[in-house]
């Protein structure tokens, strides 16, 4: 290939096909980012963006802290990669530890991944292993909740809810049925924190039941808040009430925390927020603070050792990645715990959230403005979808954020915001400020 030839194909953007993402409109006008500090992003054309949702939802410390970076470089010149099975290294016991540590009850067993649609995948097949082992191999269907995202992974699609993630794919897992969503619930407008209106939608499990039998169902999957589908939260006593329905029948509760987990919500975990305890986490993101890929899943200890029986020799759970518990991995992680640890960061959340409360709620009779949610340091700032142009008018905000120095995510007609856990109140004011002038004058 003459050598200009080979310089565009190796120097152009259309070798690398992107994710969730208009690929032909980006490359069109391409926005890169080069570098990231603290709070901010660095552009290409030089310009400082604010991150306001924490890369996507995952750097809960901010960008290039330097216990993380320092872990990653001395990992690397220790011990690059170790054998995931039957062979192991001291971090990832150390990293399990730590993260047991973290959670309440009995979710004691830390299961590694890379990502959160692999520890869905893992969740869910665990649940219908469990049951088997128990002799209850009938147990097999999974239920997951209309507007849910649980990764693209088959099984995570399958129990997922959004209908654009799943349309495209073919007739997905069998035996898989939906909860209704939590959404739309005309009293629940402009609530602040957790709404006090439709935790009876729990009893939709009930309809399940009587229509497939409780006994078949393996387990329910939710999100505690749904962050992908716009910031949809549970309703109060919704999460407790879908805890005793599984509980009457049966049913394993996970919960997907791939965004609540790690400060979120002003707690470690959902978890703790809600004092629900299901029956596994599944966790990601903010694990290694998105700094390596790593998805980990948290089981309580029956199930976990439902799995230890038959010969000692034989595998237990044939299941498993080749970077299950990458050293790499695991060094971010424990780096970021530290920094978590030091900077009382998991906590963090709680501190600010009445301030960030009120700034959210500040956009309340803005044009277009028809729904403000928030709860811990994450809001969704629903707006009045375009004629015709559906999830038109956000992304126009996202781009016009952009350029006014703020990075923001948009689903639907929906803005997401979820800050990295270090914001300071300066940051959340021109956060709102940028977003009040651009929502003010949109068409
Ligand atoms: N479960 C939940 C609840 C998630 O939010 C996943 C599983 C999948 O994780 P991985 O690591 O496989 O992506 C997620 C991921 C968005 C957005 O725009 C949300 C996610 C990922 C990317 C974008 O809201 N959530
Ligand atoms: N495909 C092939 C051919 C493999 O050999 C493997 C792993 O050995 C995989 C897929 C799965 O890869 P991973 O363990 O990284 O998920």
């Amino acid at each position: 290939m003459d050598p200009v030839a080979a310089g565009q194909k190796t120097n152009g953007l259309d070798a690398y096909w992107m994710p969730f993402t208009a690929n032909r409109q980006f490359k069109e006008n391409p926005r890169m980012i080069v570098g990231a500090e603290g709070m901010y992003f660095k552009t290409s054309d030089g310009r400082d963006l604010l991150d306001g949702i924490a890369g996507l939802w995952c750097c809960n410390a901010g960008h290039n802290r330097p216990r993380i970076v320092k872990a990653i470089q001395k990992q690397a010149s220790e011990l690059d990669y170790a054998p995931a099975f039957q062979m192991g290294h001291p971090k990832q016991f150390e990293l399990a530890s730590r993260l047991a540590a973290l959670m309440p009850g009995e979710l004691n067993r830390i299961f590694f991944t890379n990502s959160g649609s692999e520890a869905v995948e893992t969740a869910l097949k665990m649940a219908i292993a469990y049951h088997r082992l128990r002799g209850e191999g009938h147990r097999t269907r999974l239920i997951g909740r209309e507007k849910g995202y649980h990764g693209v992974n088959f099984g995570g699609m399958s129990v997922g809810g959004m209908p654009a993630n799943r349309k495209m794919f073919g007739s997905l897992v069998s035996g898989v049925d939906h909860l209704r969503h939590t959404h739309g619930i005309e009293e629940n407008r402009y609530s602040k924190g957790i709404p006090s209106h439709g935790d009876r939608l729990a009893d939709d499990l009930e309809r399940l039941c009587d229509l497939h039998d409780g006994s078949t169902i393996a387990a329910v999957i939710v999100e505690p808040l749904a962050g992908s589908a716009g910031v949809i939260l549970p309703p109060e006593g919704y999460l407790q009430r879908l805890r005793k329905i599984c509980d009457k029948h049966g049913i394993l509760l996970i919960f997907d925390e791939v965004i609540t987990g790690f400060g979120r919500l002003g707690t470690p975990f959902a978890v703790n927020k809600f004092g629900v305890e299901p029956d596994m986490v599944t966790a990601a993101k903010a694990l290694t603070n998105g700094v390596i890929p790593m998805g980990a899943v948290f089981v309580q200890d029956k199930i976990h050792d439902a799995f230890m029986q038959g010969p000692e020799n034989m595998v237990e759970f044939f299941h498993g990645y080749t970077y299950s518990g990458n050293p790499m991995a695991c060094a971010a992680a424990l780096g970021t715990l530290d920094t978590y640890e030091e900077e009382g960061l998991l906590t963090r959340a709680a501190e600010l959230s009445d301030y960030w409360q009120q700034a959210v709620h500040s956009l309340k009779g803005l044009p277009h403005v028809i729904d403000l949610r928030n709860l811990g340091l994450i809001a969704g700032i629903e707006l009045d979808p375009f004629p015709g142009a559906p999830t038109k008018r956000a992304f126009d905000v996202f781009l016009k954020a952009y350029e006014a120095g703020l990075l923001i995510r948009t689903t639907g007609d929906t803005i997401a915001l979820s800050p990295p856990l270090i914001i300071e109140k300066s940051q959340i004011d021109f956060a709102f400020e940028t977003l009040t002038t651009i929502i003010k004058n949109l068409e």
